[in-house]
């Protein structure tokens, strides 16, 4: 690795929160920002201190303006497939991830970047906060996931226009089409993306671990097989201490303990 890291991992009360810091370039995404998410990941999920992320960009801008411009500018098609190999591979680690992940978009999220908020579970947006995939715009189409996770979030027809136009959302409208839970002003942001975590991982880690696997097993798999699959995590967790402990403690009214086992 050449240089100064692009991300850094700060861990603070159970939560991590993973930075992308290369604001000269808006922290658009390069191989040495894509590698070192990945580290990050990997570190962050072998970590049992850490029971949710908050994956958030460096500056008052951007979240992420995207694939660096200038690393696909010059790719050849063998080039190409490593880029498109190592995004997807960052990507999917952070869909699949145990643990919860938010991303914070405190500015754009355009192209790479907003595939990169779509690919997180959670998203909370700051008021200057814009979305877009303008891809089209520069003779290409979203490589890393967005022309499949969008639709599902936001549904088809706004995909559509969305990955068509090129246009961006602003932070209202992306609340209004379900892009993001929430909006706050900016100076609000890391506040409030640490208060709904809190909210999230308050829960018990395994319960949360399987809702994950369960919801993001339903949405590629047929109905039958996805309630089997659900059923199977469900009879998992009837195993755990968590589950006991959460249903014990309703029933003696108290706050539940859990343990993450
Ligand atoms: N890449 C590289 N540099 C970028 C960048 C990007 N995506 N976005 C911004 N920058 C750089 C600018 O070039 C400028 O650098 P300097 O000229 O100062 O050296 C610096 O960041 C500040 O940007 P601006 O001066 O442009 O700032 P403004 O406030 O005027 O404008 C902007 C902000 C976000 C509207 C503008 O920077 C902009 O339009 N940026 C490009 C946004 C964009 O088109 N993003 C999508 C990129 S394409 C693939 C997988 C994935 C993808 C493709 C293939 N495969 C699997 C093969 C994904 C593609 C993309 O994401």
């Amino acid at each position: 690795m050449t240089g100064d890291a692009l991300v850094r991992v700060e861990i603070d009360d159970r939560i991590a929160t993973i930075t992308i810091d290369r604001q000269k370039k808006l922290n658009a995404l390069n191989p040495q920002v894509l590698e070192e998410l990945d580290s990050a990941f990997r570190s962050v999920e072998s970590n049992e201190d850490v029971l949710g992320v908050i994956l958030t960009g460096a500056g008052e801008k951007a979240f992420v303006a995207g694939a660096d411009i200038g690393v696909l500018a010059e790719m050849d098609p063998a080039r190409a497939v490593e880029i498109s190999r190592q995004g997807q591979g960052v990507l999917n680690r952070i869909e699949r991830f145990p643990k919860p992940v938010l991303a914070a978009v405190g500015g754009y999220a355009l192209g790479g970047g907003c595939e990169l908020a779509l690919a997180c579970h959670l998203r909370l947006a700051s008021e200057n906060a814009r979305f877009g995939l303008p891809e089209v715009g520069l003779g290409l189409i979203p490589g890393y996931g967005g022309t499949v996770r969008l639709a599902r979030l936001v549904g088809l027809g706004l995909a559509v226009q969305m990955t068509l136009t090129g246009e961006m959302v602003d932070a209202g409208k992306a609340e209004r089409i379900g892009l993001v839970s929430g909006v706050v002003p900016r100076a609000e942001l890391e506040a409030g993306a640490r208060e709904f975590m809190g909210r999230v991982i308050k829960h018990g880690p395994v319960a949360l671990r399987m809702a994950l696997q369960s919801v993001y097993h339903a949405v590629e798999t047929e109905s039958a097989r996805a309630l089997d699959h659900e059923a199977a995590l469900f009879g998992l967790l009837a195993a755990t201490d968590d589950m006991r402990e959460g249903l014990t403690a309703f029933l003696e009214k108290r706050a539940p303990d859990f343990q993450g086992r």
